[in-house]
């Protein structure tokens, strides 16, 4: 069995990696950051595993197209698909936001997904078979303050993957949505443009999700039996309650 992991070079993509090659996946993993991708080929490898790096953009429509295109027949039969690369820039009043930063969020998170999901999903319709499991957030059931955009291209990545359930609902293809609340990742780091004290505040006073939890969902999606499809799961941490109800201890 064959699970590509976008974002696979850090936080929750990584942990799936590993857990998917404990489970007996051989792994194709992509992300830009070439050395931090290396780190967690080796770890997989090391499980035994059979991994395939690919490093390019997901925003890079013609980088997507050319290493998936490339893709040796032993390697094209993709099982489990995971769109995970993502990330949220700023944290800003909407009436305030940065343009660049909106452009990167949704040019990842919608488009790089949209990319992934149109270039791997035919081959899993023509197979009959195969799981495209996507990473969401509590952040797509509703806004919370100054994250609107980040916001919005999770509820993007709710209607995208509702729709592509509806659209394969007739081939035994399956369709999640992970939604996984606060992780404890470099996400925070990304948003707050390197500022790792900034980025340390988030997660102060809770115990917050690890990406290894996430990966234990996914993987539980993906090792369901044929008939059972996980459509979307909300995974928090036990003192968070939505994406603006968070108990912190003093
Ligand atoms: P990290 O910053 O630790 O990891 C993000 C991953 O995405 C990296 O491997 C990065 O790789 C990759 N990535 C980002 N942009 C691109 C791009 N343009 N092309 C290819 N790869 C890219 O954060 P997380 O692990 O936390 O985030 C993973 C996903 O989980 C995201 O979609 C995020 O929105 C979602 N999520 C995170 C939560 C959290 O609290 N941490 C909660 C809910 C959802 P590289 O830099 O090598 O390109
Ligand atoms: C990441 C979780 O709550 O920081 O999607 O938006 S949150």
């Amino acid at each position: 069995m064959i699970a590509l992991i976008t974002g696979a070079s850090s936080g929750i993509g990584a942990a799936c990696a590993l857990r998917f090659a404990e489970g007996g996946y051989d792994l194709i993993l992509t992300g830009r950051n070439a050395q931090k991708l290396d780190e967690i080929v080796r770890e997989a490898q090391a499980l035994g595993r059979k991994v395939l790096p690919l490093v390019f953009d997901v925003r890079d429509r013609e980088a997507c197209a050319h290493a998936l295109g490339r893709l040796t027949e032993e390697w094209r039969r993709i099982d489990v698909l995971i769109n995970n690369a993502g990330l949220a820039l700023g944290l800003e009043p909407e009436f305030q936001g940065d343009f660049e930063d909106w452009d990167t969020m949704i040019d990842t998170n919608v488009k790089g997904l949209l990319n992934m999901t149109r270039f791997v999903v035919p081959g899993m319709v023509e197979r009959n078979r195969g799981h495209v499991i996507n990473i969401g957030s509590v952040a797509g059931d509703a806004a919370y303050a100054n994250g609107a955009v980040y916001c919005a291209t999770k509820s993007a990545v709710k209607t995208l993957t509702d729709g592509l359930r509806i659209d394969l609902a007739k081939t035994a293809v399956r369709v999640t949505n992970v939604k996984p609340g606060l992780v404890e990742t470099n996400f925070s780091t990304v948003r707050f443009h390197g500022d790792a004290d900034r980025a340390a505040g988030v997660y102060k006073g809770i115990e917050p999700l690890t990406g290894a939890d996430i990966a234990d969902v996914a993987f539980y999606a993906a090792s369901a039996p044929a008939h059972v499809q996980i459509a979307e799961v909300l995974v928090l941490a036990t003192h968070q309650a939505s994406g603006s109800v968070i108990h912190r201890e003093a």
